[in-house]
């Protein structure tokens, strides 16, 4: 491992001294600078858009040069932006991969070529965990299990069963697998809940909407509990059940993650019950993390983000101190 970090260090100082040699005003000009391919998930969620902000702007600085890219939730556009980054020979690669499984072969491309991998946000599986220099984000499983206990406390009056509906994130990918398992963790540990439908809603309040649309037709008034994966989806399915003439947060309690603005909003108005943080604003970690790789010192394999939960109690106090 050590043997790993040095050595992706010394071809990062190879690359400067190439930079340097091949002149032109150019490659002067970015003469110390660490050149970062950053590919990004897409544009699904307010979480996703002040991720992205966080990053350029932290990465927009004197010591980077950066090269965005935005996937649009393909896993095939992030791994021809990760084959173009390997083709201009960046310093790093950053990303946060759309989803889990199938980044092997052009992980292993990116090792050939002694270009370092930084993980934002989400984690991948592969067999050989050096294909990796580490992984900046938020601890996914937690956050299913403080939702979970959200519920269990919010249900101390409830003797009857609890019949919850689940909007999932985007198929494969780390936070929809984690959450749902954290969640399950907790909740199944107690008789009276019991999960009657769960489907992706991508993430999207559009999805969010229309999935929850068709849960409410298939089980009518026999839904209590909303747990959706993110803010965004529990808006859009806030929607769909207010125009079922239901009241959201009071026919159906609502519980979603990320703890962006607009689920503040939402439970301010009453119709989001709880948020679990999941902080998008780990832009200056990224970037220190990359000067580190970039310059072979060792890192930590895993990072953590720091994150709690808010209530609707809190709502009202804590909206003017959101940042995202
Ligand atoms: O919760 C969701 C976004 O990967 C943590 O992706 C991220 C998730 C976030 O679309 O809103």
């Amino acid at each position: 491992m050590k043997q790993n970090v040095w050595v992706l260090g010394a071809s990062w100082l190879l690359s400067l001294a190439l930079a340097g040699c091949s002149g032109g005003g150019g490659a002067a000009a970015d003469a110390g600078r660490i050149t970062v391919g950053f590919s990004q998930v897409g544009a699904e969620s307010e979480w996703r858009t002040a991720n992205t902000a966080s990053v350029k702007q932290a990465l927009g600085g004197a010591d980077f040069k950066l090269k965005f890219s935005d996937a649009q939730q393909k896993q095939e556009n992030q791994i021809k932006a990760l084959r173009s980054f390997i083709a201009q020979r960046v310093n790093v690669i950053a990303f946060s991969p759309v989803v889990e499984s199938g980044w092997e072969t052009v992980l292993r491309e990116a090792k050939a070529a002694n270009i370092p991998v930084v993980l934002t946000d989400r984690a991948v599986k592969v067999s050989d965990d050096s294909l990796y220099a580490t992984l900046i984000g938020s601890d996914f499983v937690e956050e299913g299990r403080r939702a979970g206990r959200w519920l269990l406390d919010d249900s101390k009056q409830v003797t009857g069963p609890v019949r919850i509906v689940e909007l999932q994130g985007t198929v494969g990918s780390a936070p929809a697998i984690d959450r749902m398992k954290g969640f399950h963790e907790v909740i199944d540990a107690d008789k009276r809940f019991q999960v009657v439908r769960s489907q992706s809603g991508d993430f999207t309040r559009a999805k969010g909407k229309e999935v929850m649309e068709a849960f409410l037709k298939a089980e009518g008034r026999n839904i209590d509990v909303l747990f959706a994966h993110n803010d965004d989806m529990a808006i859009g399915a806030i929607q769909a059940i207010e125009e079922a003439g239901l009241k959201p947060g009071q026919d159906i309690r609502i519980v979603s993650i990320d703890g962006v603005r607009g689920a503040f909003e939402a439970m301010k108005a009453g119709k989001l019950n709880a948020t679990v943080e999941c902080n998008p604003l780990f832009g200056e970690q990224l970037a220190q993390l990359i000067r580190d790789v970039a310059a072979g010192k060792p890192v930590p394999k895993r990072v953590q983000v720091q994150e709690g939960v808010f209530t609707r109690d809190q709502a009202e106090a804590e909206l003017p101190k959101r940042k995202y």
